[in-house]
């Protein structure tokens, strides 16, 4: 029976759902990208219509790094905030909801264009001095600002429900949605600096050249947080909404809330952790950021803990013997768990390369080689992204009023595992030839055969055959996004977990939220002032413009 408390409005439902199917559409176009040039870059085909390898890589980037996952997580966002702060949406939340999915869609479709039109060809970095068509930055503009209006929504729907619920805690997927908004908001300002002032008078012809590295030093500050924007969300899932799924209970809430405290405060003063190999930065700032880069890991360890707590007090309280018991009892045939399990597996070999590309030494081994690319295959597209998926197959269901069938729990495994093997493939030799010193961002090229090139060549071979899986598992997940449309008609559950009655009882601290923010603005400006200043007082030669 459906109740009234348990139904969703309807108003609210059609505003997630624009946002989740117009990310599978993000993902399905970005995924053809992706099939192309992973054959095009081991050779086995060249591409008609004179379409360039980089022009496929920017739409692929920005397909699913921006798009696919920027739609799906305020979709995502914006139901919890619905579900756990009153049920559903105050007008105002739902027309900042709109206005953003209006300002963000007609940003992708103009940069999209763009793309198409090889006018926009630099890459999901748009790293200067390459130059797009000054139209592509206003498309990211409007992308930017538009999701600043889902996040004040959200912001207003949780000041609201403070307001009326004093002196009580706020419900944990909500404060979590806020501080993801929250860094997303602070790490935009960089961006938002780079292509108003940069870029834009840059590309329009206003001004003659461009500092390089101050430009890349305000996309880094935005580029590390907008990596944790991804993530973020996925730990909502993994630590708010897992436990129910396999009938357990949180570990704890005050270690996640400090979890997600730290991430906000860690995630921003780090970016110069992308540029350790660039000269014009003294190693000074370097090293400091990279401190700060080992102090945003421990938030994620904490994170490992308190899920293998989860685990494991729900195994035993179900009779699991030994070290490992409780591994048999989780719900291995329920795609909910399964996909999301699957990419916090993911998420070790993951995070450990993570922790290698941020020591200065290793990163001069791997840093523009393909090991990168392999990095971020694992990161974010398959932990962030098999727990997106995983997430899709009850929330779709409980927005619609329908019910997940054992079908659709076979497909959504069967399609879960395709990804692995693909990601197997395409990823362990990503980071293997990454090694051998096979640059990224190339296309095919033999190097006048060249002994390293010829080499390489095999796990280029490799690599898209790990992506024609792949994009296999693209069509798998959007072909059960629209059976779960079609899905039969019934009730299903929003699964929020409970804590465990043994907790600890939470510090209110963690809801002052001028605390957090004015130590974010002191550790961005211990971090960020110096080599800003150096890099203005020292523009060198700015470079000038070049459309490639
Ligand atoms: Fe990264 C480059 C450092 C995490 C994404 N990263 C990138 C790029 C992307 C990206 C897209 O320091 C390329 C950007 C470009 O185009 O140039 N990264 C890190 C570090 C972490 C990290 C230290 N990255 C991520 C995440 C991403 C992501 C998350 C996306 C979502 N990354 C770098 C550096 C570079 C870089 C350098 C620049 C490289 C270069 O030279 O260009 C850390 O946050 C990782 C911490 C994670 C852990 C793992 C915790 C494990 C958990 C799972 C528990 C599992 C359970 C299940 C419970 C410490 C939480 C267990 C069950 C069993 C049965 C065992
Ligand atoms: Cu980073």
């Amino acid at each position: 029976m459906i109740t009234e408390e348990q139904a969703f409005d309807r108003r609210d439902t059609r505003l997630v759902l624009a946002h989740i199917l117009f990310a599978f559409l993000a993902l399905l176009l970005g995924g053809v990208a992706g099939l192309l040039q992973g054959l095009v870059r081991s050779g086995s085909i060249t591409l008609p219509y004179e379409i360039g390898y980089y022009q496929l890589l920017t739409a692929h980037g920005i397909l699913m790094a921006i798009v696919f996952t920027t739609y799906f997580i305020i979709g995502f966002l914006y139901s919890g905030v619905a579900r756990t702060l009153g049920g559903q949406l105050l007008s105002i939340s739902r027309s900042l909801g709109w206005l953003g999915f209006f300002m963000m869609t007609a940003g992708t479709v103009i940069a999209t264009i763009l793309i198409l039109l090889n006018k926009a060809t630099v890459l999901y970095t748009f790293y200067a001095p390459m130059m797009a068509s000054p139209w592509f930055y206003v498309a990211l503009v409007l992308i930017v600002v538009g999701s600043w209006m889902s996040g004040f929504g959200i912001f207003i729907q949780y000041r609201y429900w403070k307001r009326t619920h004093k002196a009580k805690l706020s419900p944990l997927f909500s404060f979590m949605a806020v501080v993801t908004m929250l860094m997303w908001l602070i790490a935009t300002l960089g961006v938002a600096v780079e292509v108003l002032f940069q870029l834009i008078p840059l590309s329009f012809g206003w001004v003659e050249t461009v500092n390089v590295t101050l430009s890349r030093t305000l996309f880094w500050y935005f580029g590390h947080p907008l990596v944790y924007f991804w993530l973020l969300p996925a730990y909502i899932c993994w630590y708010v909404i897992i436990p129910k799924i396999i009938g357990g209970k949180i570990f704890s809430d005050a270690l996640a809330r400090l979890s997600f405290i730290m991430l906000l405060l860690f995630s921003i003063p780090v970016g110069l952790h992308h540029q350790l190999m660039e000269p014009g930065i003294s190693p000074v700032w370097k090293y400091v950021q990279v401190i700060l880069t080992f102090m945003v890991v421990v938030p994620s360890l904490m994170t490992a803990f308190s899920l293998f707590a989860t685990f494991e007090l729900h195994g035993r309280s179900l009779g699991a013997k030994g070290l490992f018991g409780w591994l048999k009892k989780l719900p291995w045939k329920d795609v909910r768990f399964f996909a999301p399990f699957m990419g916090m597996l993911i998420f070790i070999p993951a995070g450990a390369g993570g922790i290698i590309n941020a020591s200065d030494q290793m990163n001069a081994v791997v840093h523009n080689t393909l090991w990168v690319t392999g990095h971020f295959h694992l990161t974010v597209a398959t932990s962030v992204a098999l727990t997106f998926f995983g997430i899709t197959y009850w929330l779709i269901p409980a927005m619609t009023g329908r019910v997940l069938t054992p079908l659709l729990h076979k497909l959504g495994i069967a399609q879960t595992i395709t990804w692995l093997i693909g990601m197997f493939f395409m990823s362990s030799s990503m980071h293997t030839v990454g090694l051998l010193g096979s640059p990224r961002r190339t296309a095919f090229t033999t190097y006048q055969d060249h002994p390293d090139a010829v080499l390489w060549m095999p796990y280029h071979v490799v690599m898209a055959i790990g992506g024609t899986i792949l994009f296999i598992g693209v069509l798998m997940i959007v072909m059960n996004v629209i059976l779960l449309l079609r899905a039969p008609k019934g009730y299903t559950e929003y699964p929020i977990g409970e804590v465990t009655e043994t907790a600890e009882p939470t510090p209110a601290i963690f809801e002052k939220w001028s605390i957090w923010v004015a130590i974010l603005v002191v550790l961005i400006f211990v971090a960020y002032t110096v080599p800003v200043m150096e890099l203005l007082n020292n523009p060198g030669v700015g470079a000038k413009g070049m459309v490639t």
